[in-house]
């Protein structure tokens, strides 16, 4: 079945290419809109841009970390970070005190008592629980002696759940500061605790990812397995679902994201009533100890949400982000704060989530929903104090990212999608252009405003890089909030000479054929083939081209044959345009002025000749490449380039005198060989049509175009006998010369 494939191919073959036509430059899914720049404009999964909900600094805290936010009376909230470890209190028109500065590295836990005022934080490593009564002075109240006190909640009967790591803890302490140890698991970390409405309280753990359930009298229950290593945060909506951050990876991770056998054992115990503490039991090779690193680099993050019946569902996942954070905005949608690139995110449902927000800090590490709707923000690296919303922001603007069209272009007319069709006027997009990937190095001014969503010519001069921004305002309540789904950009690249590469003369006696031949009417040799072509068009900053290729066109590789008699070029071009190219070649003497064609309007990029039809001596080859049948005739371009110098030798040496002398049984030989062009390669000789042997001229090299040559033959027999000599030119051309003589 390999004529149709043929055939196939030569259908391929026949079909030209159009040449340049008008092309888009279209952005409209996440991963488009993505590579851009958000200023109050927030971005869907769906490739919808929006309007951001209103977002300002509130106060700078003056620290590095930012791990927790507690809201105090009157408005105010305490913030807990370090380095080293403080609480600073904000009040509501932003004026920040540190309110506590211990020697510790940070504080990590805050928990307010919203009736009287008083605040709890615990300092770590090494630190202790401190009560900081409304209007006094911050006291230790207890201390647990362990190493990390990660996460701190206080119950609605007054005691606080300490959370802590090293040994994997958890303390209770009551309001009079007698603290014990509440639960105990065999995890290195508890790092995240939370309580339901019931007064059972949940905790999240560190290397194994465990959300676990304790109920007011310790007992315990692993409600989910994730398959991370670090669970970060944890948080119940108003209808009792959990939603847990994990981050990391597990140096194993379990094959099938469940419940471990040894797990499903103590949950069938604790179900039955039994009184049990945890112990999970990992394989050997599963808990790698590593010492906690704060903001590590690797292995992304999932949000779950565990409905009240205890079913599981991953929500969101990253492989690159890691969440710290999560808290509910007015509507009740997740908020998940991430680094390391500062970003939150909303999250609507398993399919759909938002880009909210890009802080200047590299992790979002503290959320925390406030009166009003409002949500605040804390931030790492540095610590800032961020207030959201509720309302939006009246006006965003959004820079997509630069388009390179890879080569001088004309641009044609942008349009757009937007909700209502932008009737209401409230999205406007601008473009600017420029012959740099850096759009702040000399590019034009951006434009005036364009407000057809159905299109408009595009006013930037032409260039090879475009860029849009769209600004976003809200317009009142009736017209519908302003949105972007979709920009298009027409342009038409201009026609670029095509570029003959290099051209490769090949070894006399092969010659090139495009298709594949029988090997039985072929002597395949080896083809000296020129690089592949290197595009040019993709400088600096040059980017994937954002449009579907032309198709490429198909060409079987040539092949060689040995073939007496033939010489052969071969060469690369390349056109910019994609142009279906055809070429011509030309030849011209050392000596000589004028390129004389030998061949015009090849589609191949190889040209076989008879090689007698050059007269011996040095030449070199032109080839000229033409984009004549992509382009209108008076727009096509033609570039070519130069071989290097190659020499023909047709004619064979020429042997002279040659004389046999006998004296008695010894015969001296004697000729001289000379070539009309090129030095001789090599001499040789045979006797009464005996095997070949080897001769070696007066000089011992054989290096010049004239050579003598003289050899004896002893001991021969008395009689008749033949001596044939031949000579060899460096291109293989032989001659032959025969002398008979006859011994006494
Ligand atoms: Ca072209
Ligand atoms: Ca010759």
């Amino acid at each position: 079945m390999r004529r149709p494939l043929l055939l196939l191919l030569l259908a391929a073959l026949a079909l030209p290419a159009l040449g340049e036509s008008t092309r888009f430059w279209r952005q409209s899914s996440y991963a488009d809109f993505d590579k851009g720049t958000a200023k109050g404009v927030a971005l869907r999964s769906d490739g919808e841009l929006l309007l951001a909900p209103r977002s300002r600094s509130l106060a700078d805290p003056n620290l590095e970390y930012l791990w927790a936010i507690a809201e105090g009376p009157a408005g105010t909230l305490y913030l807990g970070g370090g380095s080293p470890a403080k609480v600073v209190a904000v009040d509501a028109a932003g004026q920040t005190r540190v309110v506590f500065e211990g020697k510790e590295l940070e504080v990590h836990a805050l928990a307010a008592d919203a009736k009287t005022g008083t605040l709890y934080f615990a300092t770590s490593p090494d630190g202790s629980v401190y009560k900081l009564p409304r209007g006094g002075e911050a006291s230790i109240v207890f201390e647990p002696r362990t190493k990390y006190l990660w996460d701190l909640v206080r119950h609605a009967d007054g005691m606080l759940y300490l959370a802590t790591g090293d040994k994997g803890e958890i303390f209770r302490i009551t309001p009079d500061g007698q603290g014990a140890v509440f639960f105990s698991s065999e995890e290195t970390h508890i790092r995240a605790l939370a309580l339901d409405a019931a007064g059972n309280l949940y905790a999240g753990t560190e290397p194994n990812g465990l959300v676990l359930r304790l109920t007011p009298r310790g007992e315990a229950f692993v409600l989910h397995e994730t398959p991370r290593r670090e669970i970060t945060a944890l948080q119940f909506d108003s209808t009792g679902n959990l939603y847990v951050a994990g981050i990391g990876l597990k140096a194993r991770a379990p094959a099938v994201p469940g419940i471990a056998p040894v797990q499903q054992a103590q949950q069938q115990a604790a179900a039955a009533g039994g009184t049990i503490s945890v112990t999970v039991t990992p394989a050997p090779q599963q808990v790698v100890p590593t010492p906690m690193i704060p903001f590590m680099a690797v292995g992304g993050s999932d949000v779950f949400r565990i409905a009240p019946d205890g079913y599981p569902e991953k929500l969101w996942s990253s492989p690159t982000q890691l969440v710290y954070s999560l808290a509910f905005d007015p509507q009740g949608r997740l908020l998940v704060g991430t680094g390391n690139e500062g970003k939150l995110l909303a999250v609507d449902s398993p399919v759909l989530f938002t880009h909210l927000l890009k802080t200047s800090s590299r992790q979002i590490t503290a959320l925390r929903g406030g009166a009003g709707g409002r949500v605040y923000l804390g931030t790492s690296n540095p610590g800032k104090l961020i207030a959201l919303g509720p309302e939006l922001e009246t006006e965003g603007s959004f820079e997509s990212d630069v388009f390179d069209a890879e080569l001088f272009s004309q641009w044609g007319r942008l349009s757009w999608r937007s909700r209502g069709a932008n009737a209401d006027g409230s999205v406007q997009l601008f473009t600017r252009s420029g012959n740099t990937s850096n759009p702040e190095r000399n590019w034009s001014p951006w434009s005036e405003a364009y407000t057809d969503a159905a299109g408009t010519a595009i006013t930037s001069p032409p260039a090879r890089f475009l860029q849009w921004k769209a600004v976003l305002r809200a317009t009142p309540p009736a017209a519908g909030a302003p949105s972007l789904s979709g920009v298009a950009a027409a342009y038409l690249r201009r026609n670029v000479a095509p570029r003959v590469e290099k051209i490769i003369v090949q070894a006399p006696g092969v010659a090139v054929r495009g298709l594949p031949v029988p090997p039985q009417q072929f002597q395949p040799t080896r083809l000296e083939l020129p690089p592949p072509t290197t595009r040019q068009g993709g400088g600096p900053g040059a980017q994937v081209q954002q449009q579907p290729q032309m198709p490429q066109r198909i060409e079987p590789p040539p092949q060689g044959a040995t073939e007496p008699g033939v010489r052969s070029v071969l060469w690369s071009a390349d056109d910019p345009n994609d142009d279906d190219l055809i070429y011509s070649v030309y030849y011209r003497g050392e000596e000589e002025t004028r390129w004389k064609l030998m061949k015009a309007d090849l589609k191949e990029r190889f040209y076989s000749w008879d090689a007698a039809t050059l007269p011996d001596g040095a030449y070199t080859i032109k080839v000229v490449a033409s984009d004549a049948p992509s382009n209108p005739a008076e727009l096509a371009l033609a570039g070519e380039n130069v071989s290097d110098r190659f020499e023909v030798d047709n004619t064979p040496p020429r042997i002279d005198a040659l004389t046999a002398t006998a004296r008695s049984r010894t015969v001296e030989v004697r000729f001289t060989a000379r070539d009309s062009y090129s030095p001789l390669k090599k001499a040789d000789y045979s006797l009464d049509a005996g095997d070949w042997k080897p001769l070696f001229p007066i000089s011992r090299t054989t290096d010049a175009r004239e050579h003598s040559y003289v050899f004896k033959l002893e001991g021969l027999e008395p009689g008749e006998h033949t001596v044939v000599v031949r000579v060899y030119d460096r291109f293989e051309n032989a001659v032959l010369a025969k002398t008979t003589f006859t011994v006494k």
